[in-house]
């Protein structure tokens, strides 16, 4: 069982489909930034905050059941970025309330201004809460959310 008064706090920052695709298409409705500068910034707002950030994208759904599941006493925290998955997959969604972790959910799009079938997350209802539509700062803002929820229940 991790001891979350310990420094630092551990983050997984977890990555779903396509998104490593970032800063290669499509800038327009995400940004210009690639996934490993996005997950720099969150590696230097973490050291900020005295989190460190584990980085995790996968194209497969059950590859990311698996590394939530294996997030169990190795972090402390999720930040999300499902992807399409937290339109579909009711296995994201049960394996995080399976492991029990605090979870935010960030989106660099604002999902509520796109199209219907992006308007319901599947995520939604067991994150302590979720950020869209801030581009690469929805994860910055969503790691200062989570390490601040972090700490304030500890
Ligand atoms: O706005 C977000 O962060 C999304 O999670 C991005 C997903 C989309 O399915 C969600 O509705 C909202 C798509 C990620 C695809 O990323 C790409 C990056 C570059 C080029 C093409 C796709």
């Amino acid at each position: 069982m991790l001891n979350s008064t310990l420094q630092p706090l551990s983050i997984l920052a977890l990555h779903g489909p396509n998104l490593n695709l970032l800063g290669q298409r499509e800038p327009g409705i995400y940004g210009a930034l690639t996934l490993a500068e996005i997950n720099r910034l969150l590696e230097e707002e973490g050291f900020k905050i005295q989190a460190k950030v584990f980085s995790v994208q996968s194209n497969h759904e059950g590859i990311l059941v698996d590394t939530i599941h294996a997030a169990l006493g190795q972090h402390h925290g999720i930040l999300i970025n499902a992807g399409a998955y937290t339109h579909t997959s009711v296995a994201l969604r049960d394996a995080i309330a399976a492991v029990n972790l605090p979870t935010v959910e960030v989106h660099l799009s604002n999902i509520y201004r796109r199209e219907d079938f992006r308007h319901h997350s599947y995520i939604a209802p067991v994150a302590i809460g979720q950020i869209s539509g801030f581009g690469e700062q929805s994860y910055l803002l969503g790691l200062q959310a989570l390490v601040n929820h972090l700490r304030v229940r500890s």
